[in-house]
């Protein structure tokens, strides 16, 4: 009971500090990626935190103490901890590993005096789920939603004569309105459990890591500056069409702006002297996947504005990447500037040994080199939105990103509520602000595996998917569903139609034999039914790298290899018909809850945790690599 009065705390508390802020004009404010510039300082405080979790009972004696009043020393023992990680798999301690409620992190730092007379915005890239920050004391911000940035400004806050720190206190809890929902379960049979015993029940298939799992961020801008830049890409021709529009902040309007447009090797190609334009680019170098162009894949262009404010000539500088590229559907086809596309994909999950779902500069490098290894010309961001800096490299090396939100397991009656409808526009809006300018981001994928055959799935689904239409025009809104053809009431609001199956798996486990004629049948009747073109979003059978058996066996390599075989027999048909795209589930084994269908976690990965090759991902490569380099694919 304690711990459900503290999650309603919180509740009411980030009602006051909502993340998002909307412009005059109504359109809510982005938030631009933290870069230096001539007129932007930027300082990472990644690195050692003080660490301490809040275990009473009530969850709530940090609180009560005031943790954030003073450096956590203060408080307790503090450990050290890294970040960005997660904090789950860096101790040897099962309490922190599996904990649930409030986890805490500090540390100090230090601002010369290059920061004075300048406003100072502290960025936290992804606290998972609900955070809170203080500095020095103060109460800086909150903000709900474990996967995608909050900032605020600190500058009053800060001291440049002396040390500062910096609190962060975040809670992990899972309610059925938090996105992904879950569900806090008191055990209460006095002969079996403590008193207050709880567990959090999950409904997603992933491990839920927290921790600060990505950057935090000081930076500096003129009192005066750019808030946000909207792109929006066009093709005519060989021309191409870039309108822009540009958001000012501070108390002055930017006046005396100058906007230029830089292509790759820092040529200025079109120069604009106002807030909002259209430029034409003649022979536009266009933002294409690095299997249909292989001269010049993933072609970036870069908008830097310029601007001084009428109080005095202080100008503030921002450079936006971009590429030029348009999407579009037909009822068979995808098609990315003009021509179709075939998605020759992989699911991934940010997971790895250790750092859990970390930033990790090695491992994000790693991860592309085999993505390129296995011939992957697009992921999902299953299942919420990963890194800026892992987008940053799909933008540049040509990579499609099916962007998808946290909305995965929202299958409970109790995840429909207006509560969660409302959160769920919210994390949208959210996400598209923060990935609005990118070419790599063909689609929004809104939620993963809801259960669209209740009919209160109808109106939720049209409601997010009409929300997101608003926001954004030039792309396809999908989800991902698991339902049946007969029974599902949200794919017809979708433009395309993503579905999961898991024939020979989830179902007649063991008869491979069974898979290609399950699937084109279903498929079909998919197709007939919604008239879409199709992905089959997931497709995948667990196995542990190692075990080995002739004939195949469930769990071998051999088997998942077969497994893998038969669905692109499937795949190959109906590709020339109506499918557009293939994604094994799952890029590499990702940790889970411990559970007897999980053997350390989920092994359906075509690598291991550690990102090295089992049977299949040879299979998978020798299919993309032949889609790249000619022969069988049918839409090359
Ligand atoms: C799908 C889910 C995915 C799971 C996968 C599995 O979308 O998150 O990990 O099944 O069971 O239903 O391996």
């Amino acid at each position: 009971m304690e711990f459900s009065l503290r999650l309603a705390f919180y509740a009411s508390y980030l009602h006051v500090f909502s993340n998002v802020c909307f412009m005059s004009n109504g359109k809510p404010a982005g938030m631009l990626y933290p870069r230096d510039s001539e007129s932007r300082s930027l300082r990472h405080l990644d690195g050692m935190w003080g660490f301490m979790i809040d275990d009473s009972p009530s969850r709530n004696e940090s609180f009560v103490n005031k943790w954030y009043s003073d450096r956590l020393s203060q408080f307790g023992d503090v450990i050290p901890m890294p970040v960005p990680s997660s904090y789950n798999d860096i101790t040897n301690s099962k309490l922190v590993r599996d904990f649930v409620g409030w986890a805490w992190y500090d540390r100090e730092f230090y601002l010369d005096n290059t920061w004075s007379n300048k406003r100072i915005v502290l960025r936290i890239d992804s606290a998972h789920y609900n955070a809170i920050v203080w500095v020095n004391g103060q109460e800086a911000m909150s903000h709900e939603g474990g996967h995608l940035p909050f900032e605020a400004e600190v500058t009053n806050m800060l001291h440049l004569d002396g040390s500062n720190y910096v609190t962060v206190a975040m809670n992990n809890t899972l309610t059925p309105t938090t996105l992904p929902p879950g569900a806090i379960e008191y055990k209460t049979n006095p002969e079996k459990y403590p008193a207050g015993y709880f567990v959090q029940n999950l409904q997603m298939d992933f491990f839920n890591y927290a921790g600060l799992h990505r950057h935090v961020t000081l930076y500096s801008t003129p009192v005066t500056y750019i808030e946000d830049i909207d792109i929006t890409t066009d093709i005519q021709g060989n021309n191409g069409i870039v309108s822009y529009v540009i958001y000012s902040g501070g108390k002055a309007d930017l006046i005396n702006m100058k906007v230029e447009i830089i292509d790759k090797v820092g040529h200025v190609i079109a120069t604009k002297t106002s807030y909002k334009g259209t430029v034409t680019i003649p022979d536009a170098n266009l933002w294409w996947p690095y299997t249909m162009n292989v001269t010049s894949p993933g072609y970036m262009y870069t908008l830097k504005v310029s601007v001084t404010d009428d109080n005095g000539g202080v100008s503030d500088i921002y450079r936006q990447p971009f590429g030029i590229r348009t999407v579009s559907v037909t009822n068979k086809s995808l098609i990315i500037n003009d021509r179709p596309f075939y998605c020759q994909g992989v699911n991934k999950h940010e997971d790895s040994d250790i750092r859990g779902k970390g930033l990790d500069y090695a491992l994000i490098a790693r991860d592309f080199n085999m993505l390129k290894w296995l011939g992957v010309n697009c992921f999902r961001t299953s299942h919420y939105p990963y890194a800026e800096e892992i987008m940053d490299q799909a933008d540049q090396q040509g990579i499609v990103v099916i962007d998808e939100s946290p909305g995965v397991g929202i299958s409970n009656d109790d995840n429909f509520s207006n509560k969660s409808l409302e959160h769920h526009k919210a994390v949208m809006t959210e996400m598209y602000q923060r990935d609005k300018n990118r070419p790599s981001v063909i689609m929004w994928s809104v939620a993963n595996e809801p259960a669209t055959n209740k009919a209160k799935a109808g109106p939720y689904f049209k409601s997010v998917i009409d929300h997101v239409r608003s926001l954004d025009s030039s792309r396809p809104v999908t989800f991902v569903c698991n339902q049946d053809y007969n029974t599902d009431v949200a794919v017809q609001y979708v433009d395309i139609i993503l579905v999961n199956k898991y024939y020979a798996w989830y179902s007649d486990v063991g008869h491979t034999e069974l898979i290609q004629l399950q699937l084109e049948n279903d498929l079909r009747h998919w197709h007939a039914k919604f008239n879409k073109p199709m992905i089959l979003s997931e497709y995948g059978a667990d196995t542990i790298a190692g075990f080995h058996q002739v004939p195949s066996f469930v769990f071998t390599e051999e088997y998942q290899r077969e497994f893998l075989e038969q669905y692109h027999k499937a795949f190959d048909t109906l590709s020339s018909e109506f499918l557009v795209g293939e994604m094994p589930w799952n890029f590499a084994d990702f940790m889970t809850v411990q559970g007897i269908t999980r053997v350390v976690g989920n092994k359906k990965g075509l690598l291991t945790r550690q990102r090295q090759p089992k049977m299949s991902a040879h299979l998978i490569r020798d299919r993309y690599m032949r889609m790249i380099h000619g022969d069988t694919c049918k839409k090359y």
